[in-house]
């Protein structure tokens, strides 16, 4: 049995929140042995039990799986009367690009095969939220209603899917809550990896419900099918708390999952049966095994990107197709989870905006990271990238492959240090001439050219991820970003992660709660002694004044561990560039 299931295990946390015992020593690893660790972490999404009592649920057990039979016939309806219809999807920072990135390829499909479209996202945070992080909209319960109002006006039938890896987002809580409230027209579904006796439950400011406590009531609905809770357990993450890794992965398995048997029922009459749903588990697992099959060359990449990191330089990914939009969804998640600059890992998408196809059009007006297509790489970027930087291409061999010459050729005369990731079928060769043009190739080998009934690039796009959440933790964790296996200098931007920063403080420092909460706030606010305001001011404030600042954590930590006041902890951390050093070298020094 795995020993994070025992009930002394971090008995205080959720399953999504707990520190993963395969990673423990991860931050001392080598780019080999992190590509190892994180293909076992990510092994884990397909694991058939936890322990011999099914304690826990996981993707392919019968009551998860016949959940999926269910939605799978209601994405069928809805594609019989599509004009009064729609399927939102909506959530919060990697959970909202999932739910964008689904909706735009699912009614690509639908185009292609000239149906109307019935696919609908929302973001915490709106579209810039694509890109940056914009985690403070996470705490609206109102917010979120508001905008799941607004989409659905005029819809007679709407299948909204509230996506919160935790379960514990206060804007899908609001969500759902609207929708339990006009059951005449809304199926309300959760997708989230813990079980509902540990959803979040704490107080949400200024509104009378907590998640679990709409878990509750959805789960008396979902006696009578009306509403549906699909929240298989996956473990703990590589990374403790980083569900854009194994969290992100399984939400899109299980929605395209879901998407595609729905569509093959409506266009092909193929009955939807569990056996169904199963093989597209096994074929998800495949991508796994394919993917991981090259770790030495993921882990090469790793060591590069690591390197670059380590002299400030940046990582750029230039991407074609949906790949292009993995690469955008990777980077936006350094910044949370990193503590990263917007600059540090940036993604860029072929045709920019007219391919992103998002709700709010073009944003490249509201500032320099808004500029994502090739061309803005060209202008913006090229003329300015130095020897630490890396450069990225990711794609696949059924892509414009003149195009991508071109622009290879072009990055080439600035840097050598260009590498690409990609996609080959049998049916397709890669010219020589442009593999020369990269200083390494990294080749993911598939059977055959996807086929849009088999959701086209989705495949290819799961493979993406695993290789590009690779490359960003790898790197950051060989930068120093992380100790054992938690984020050192997490953006303590909304009330998920202010709570998880309280957390680390206390496991490392073994202080008292009080302690490392005056220590976190004298962190955020700056300040030797805090005054009656800043102790006073709610957990919304503090995220507030915490987003404009940097080395919130390891400053808060460092003050812990050395007793000491702010200005020492600071001069301490700028003595060691490497975060990691610097709180091993205070630990140390407190244990003499
Ligand atoms: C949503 C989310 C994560 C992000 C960060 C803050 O989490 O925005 O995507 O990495 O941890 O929270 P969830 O609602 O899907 O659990």
């Amino acid at each position: 049995m795995e020993t994070w299931i025992t009930a002394g295990y971090e008995p205080s946390l959720p399953v999504t929140e707990k520190s993963n015992p395969l990673t423990r020593d991860i931050d001392k690893a080598d780019a080999k042995h992190i590509v190892h660790l994180l293909k076992n972490c990510d092994a884990e999404i397909f694991k058939k039990e936890w322990d011999a009592h099914g304690s826990y649920q996981t993707l392919s057990s019968e009551s998860v799986i016949q959940k999926m039979v269910h939605l799978a016939k209601k994405v069928e309806e809805i594609l019989k009367d599509p004009e009064e219809s729609l399927i939102v999807m909506s959530g919060c920072g990697t959970s909202g690009r999932l739910a964008f990135l689904l909706a735009t390829s699912f009614n690509g499909l639908l185009k292609e095969l000239q149906h109307d479209q019935i696919y609908y996202y929302i973001i915490a945070g709106g579209d810039k939220a694509l890109l940056t992080s914009q985690e403070s909209t996470e705490d609206s319960p109102q917010r979120g209603a508001e905008m799941l109002r607004m989409a659905c006006e005029g819809k007679k039938r709407v299948l909204f899917i509230g996506i919160s890896c935790g379960l514990s987002a206060p804007f899908v809580a609001g969500q759902i809550d609207f929708c339990m409230h006009n059951m005449n027209v809304f199926t309300p579904v959760v997708i989230g990896f813990n079980p509902v006796k540990m959803a979040r439950n704490e107080p949400i400011c200024g509104w009378p419900l907590t998640f679990r406590r709409v878990l509750k009531r959805m789960e008396e609905l979902q006696k009578s099918n009306e509403a549906f809770i699909i929240n298989p357990v996956l473990g703990p993450e590589a990374i403790s708390g980083s569900s854009r890794l194994k969290g992100g992965s399984a939400t899109k398995i299980v929605l395209e999952t879901i998407f595609l048997a729905g569509h093959e029922a409506f266009f092909s009459s193929k009955n939807i049966t569990v056996q169904h749903i199963l093989n597209w588990m096994e074929i998800y697992k495949d991508v796994h095994t394919v993917t991981y099959s090259q770790s030495d060359k993921i882990a090469f990449l790793v060591q590069q990107v690591g390197e670059s990191l380590q002299q400030s330089g940046h990582v750029y990914y230039v991407g074609w197709s949906s790949l292009g939009v993995m690469g955008v969804i990777d980077a936006s998640e350094c910044i949370p989870t990193f503590g990263a600059d917007i600059e540090d890992v940036r993604g860029f998408i072929w045709k920019g905006y007219d391919e992103l196809k998002n709700n709010e059009g073009d944003l490249s007006s509201v500032g320099p990271a808004f500029r994502i297509g090739h061309v803005d790489f060209v202008n913006d970027i090229l003329p300015h990238v130095s020897k630490s930087d890396i450069i990225i291409f990711l794609f696949a061999l059924d892509d414009d492959l003149r195009d991508i010459e071109t622009l290879a050729n072009q990055t080439k005369l600035k840097t050598s240090n260009l590498h690409a990731v990609y996609h080959a079928y049998p049916e397709c060769s890669f010219p020589i001439d442009l593999k020369k043009v990269f200083s390494s190739v990294l080749s993911v080998a598939w059977p055959a050219v996807p086929l849009v009934s088999e959701g086209y690039h989705i495949k290819q796009e799961l493979s993406t991820k695993w290789i590009l959440n690779a490359i960003s933790t790898g790197g950051h964790i060989l930068k120093g970003k992380i100790y054992c296996n938690y984020m050192l200098d997490l953006k303590v931007t909304n009330t998920k992660l202010f709570k998880r920063a309280v957390n680390i403080l206390q496991k490392f420092t073994r202080c008292s709660y009080s302690e490392s909460l005056k220590a976190l706030l004298q962190a955020i606010y700056d300040v030797e002694e805090l005054t009656g305001a800043m102790t006073d001011a709610d957990v919304i404030e503090h995220t507030i004044a915490a987003s404009t600042r940097t080395r919130v954590l390891p400053t808060a930590l460092v003050i812990l561990i050395r007793r000491c006041s702010i200005s020492e902890a600071k001069s301490r951390l700028d003595a060691h560039p490497v975060i990691r050093e610097a709180v091993e070298a205070c630990l140390a020094a407190s244990q003499d």
